[in-house]
């Protein structure tokens, strides 16, 4: 069965596809549609809906819209869903220098990654919550993964995602919990 993911960013659909081995997945590349989704949307859900809502009117196959983020109470919940454009448009290393910036004075390192999913196909509107808990480095660690992933340390355990194998961190990351509650709702 197909599923159409509603990014561009080849590193969620790759962390989809390893956790979703059964499945084939695609994305808006593969489908050449490469307008800008305007994701203005005022939560999560809200976000992840219009991704996925915009897929979906587009192909008619049944779309999963992803939209994740970097909370941290200390900062209030910022980035939250400015994540992506938070000093810059997806350049992962001037969003991590203001997120450490605005960290600076800060003990209280607490911080979670959360992944909201939204399927649409005929007639359905489903949704799928994840969160990783964990703490935030005072610099970058380690060259895998994307976005914040060089300064995040997830709870019981001592090296940030960046550090970790694909497969390790995709046993645990916000986005496999999403997608293991997403996985249930299909076996169901
Ligand atoms: P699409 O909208 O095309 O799916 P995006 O990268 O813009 O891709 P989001 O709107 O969901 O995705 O933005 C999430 C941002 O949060 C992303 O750019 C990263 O900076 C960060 N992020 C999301 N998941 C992450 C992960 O697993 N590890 C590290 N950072 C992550």
């Amino acid at each position: 069965m197909e599923i159409l993911v509603a990014t561009h960013n080849q590193h969620k659909k790759e962390e989809i596809q390893q956790i979703l081995p059964d499945y084939n997945i695609t994305s808006l590349t593969d489908y050449d549609l490469f307008e800008e989704i305007i994701e203005d949307g005022d939560s999560f859900e809200a976000n992840a809906k219009i991704k996925a809502k915009y897929c979906f009117e587009k192909t008619g196959q049944p779309s999963l819209g992803d939209d994740s983020g970097l909370v941290v109470p200390a900062l209030d919940g910022r980035p939250g869903i400015y994540s992506a454009r938070y000093a810059g448009d997806h350049d992962f290393k001037a969003n991590i220098v203001k997120v450490l910036g605005e960290m600076e004075d800060s003990t209280d390192r607490e911080a979670y990654f959360i992944t909201v999913l939204c399927l649409i196909s005929e007639g359905k509107e489903e949704y799928f919550e994840g969160r990783v808990y964990g703490t935030l480095t005072y610099k970058p660690s380690g060259e895998k993964g994307f976005g914040y992933d060089p300064i995040f340390i997830p709870k019981d355990h001592s090296i940030t995602f960046a550090e970790m194998p694909a497969e390790e961190k995709n046993k645990i990351s916000h986005r496999a919990n999403a997608l293991k509650k997403f996985l249930d709702y299909l076996k169901a």
